[in-house]
């Protein structure tokens, strides 16, 4: 099973923090401007860490935001600001200090010393919200993959101080230290969770090459978490997935059979949002799920036109895709949301007068006839023949389940 949000919290300092937390512990989240330019970036962003730690049930209580050139290499922090913190927290009454940022297990242990508190990082925190999201057999496996992967790291560094352990026999040979045995087990239990996500992976694999045989078009949504893929997917499909204001609603992929025009097809995918900074053991654990999108013939991008972070959140999608070897798959981008900017729906042409951008408003069902035209254009240039009575009873079956459950 998954861990939870407060294991993964102890384990730099596993012992000194045994009380549980409360069911949605009072939190201060700690965001800082990194970088030489910081000076005149502003204050950071605040908003996306404090819906990641609504979404993971904890409750932000305080928050606090500096500039730093860089981490500091013991706390990350100063130690002026942790004592900031420190004051803070008392008063607060704060249980649970979130890191914006990839912590290392020694600034994490040290940061929970000095601030008399548990402290997780951005890569914890993420783990933890994708460990309450998953529901498939599949996915949580691939979850407690990455959240081990996580804490491995900090075993080796984290545990040192435990005590050597008097000889024993059975599981534990005689003379092993508590941090062998913890390291020997989480070997175990890794190389179990590897086996069983390659049993599955070859049965994917062949699921994906019965698909490829038809002749429709391979086609996968793409985009930050909350852009409206899923949204995007019902309208195309009525499939129904799980469509809501939460961050990673999705987490399995599902497929259906969209028809386009009188024959032609395609298989649409919609599978996991991304987000800046993705933990990447969560990218290897994920690998063979994001790897529907890197075989795709096509990726629609979908993009949240009315968030101002808009930028970034293309560039954190584009750094995911060219990590999972999707960098060179045709991409159409998807601009979701028109109707919060007041735009109307649109296709745009790119250089050569392919199709590059579609305005869409999906919520409303406005657009997705764009969408369609614009995969269709993508796959079959030339316009398509005329209908035929079969293309009518294929235009009313699809987007009925290539598979019977999602592919997860
Ligand atoms: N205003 C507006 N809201 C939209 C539109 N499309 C989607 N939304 C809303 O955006 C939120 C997220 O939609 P989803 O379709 O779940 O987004 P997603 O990209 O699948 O998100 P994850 O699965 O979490 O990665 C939901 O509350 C939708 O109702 C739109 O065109 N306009
Ligand atoms: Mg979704």
């Amino acid at each position: 099973m998954p861990v939870g949000l407060a294991e993964l919290g102890s384990f730099a300092g596993k012992g000194q923090y045994e009380a549980q937390f409360s069911r949605c512990p009072r939190t201060l989240v700690v965001a800082l401007q990194l970088g030489r330019a910081s000076a005149a970036a502003g204050t950071p962003n605040t908003q996306e860490i404090a819906e990641l730690v609504a979404s993971s049930g904890a409750q932000v209580v305080a928050t606090v935001t500096g500039r730093r050139d860089r981490p500091d290499p013991a706390l990350f922090i100063g130690s002026g600001k942790a004592e900031e913190i420190r004051l803070l927290s008392a008063d607060q009454g704060v249980e649970l200090v979130v890191f914006d940022h990839e912590l290392s297990p020694a600034q994490q242990r040290n940061l929970q010393n000095a601030l008399g508190r548990r402290v997780i990082d951005r890569v914890a925190l993420i783990l933890d919200i994708f460990a309450l999201r998953a529901q498939s057999h599949e996915g949580k496996l691939q979850v407690e993959l990455a959240q081990l992967n996580y804490l491995s790291a900090r075993l080796v560094r984290g545990w040192t101080h435990l005590e050597r352990q008097r000889g024993g026999i059975g599981l534990r040979g005689p003379g092993e230290t508590q941090l062998e045995t913890d390291r020997r087990l989480l070997g175990q239990r890794v190389k179990y969770l590897k086996q069983r996500l390659a049993g599955l992976d070859r049965q994917r694999l062949n699921r994906r090459r019965g698909r490829g045989r038809d002749g429709s078009l391979k086609v996968s949504l793409v985009g930050y978490t909350n852009a409206g893929k899923s949204t995007i997917f019902n309208g195309l499909t009525h499939a129904g997935v799980l469509a809501m204001n939460q961050l990673f609603a999705t987490l399995d992929t599902t497929s259906r059979r969209v028809f386009l025009a009188p024959g032609q097809f395609m298989v649409l995918s919609d599978t996991v949002g991304f987000i800046r900074a993705l933990p990447h053991s969560l990218i290897q654990a994920f690998k063979s799920t994001l790897q529907e999108a890197a075989e795709a013939d096509l990726l629609l991008h979908v993009i949240d036109a009315a968030d101002p972070e808009r930028h970034a959140h293309e560039d954190a999608v584009n750094q995911v895709l060219a990590e999972i070897g999707a960098a060179d798959v045709p991409r159409i981008q998807i601009l979701n949301k028109a109707d919060l900017l007041q735009l109307p729906c649109r296709l745009e042409h790119g250089a050569c007068g392919s199709i590059s951008r579609v305005w869409i408003s999906a919520a409303q069902g406005q657009g997705l006839d764009l969408v369609r035209r614009a995969v269709s254009f993508f796959g079959w240039p030339s316009p398509a023949p005329d209908a035929t009575e079969q293309d009518a009873i294929d235009a009313l079956t699809a987007g009925a389940p290539i598979y019977p459950h999602s592919l997860l």
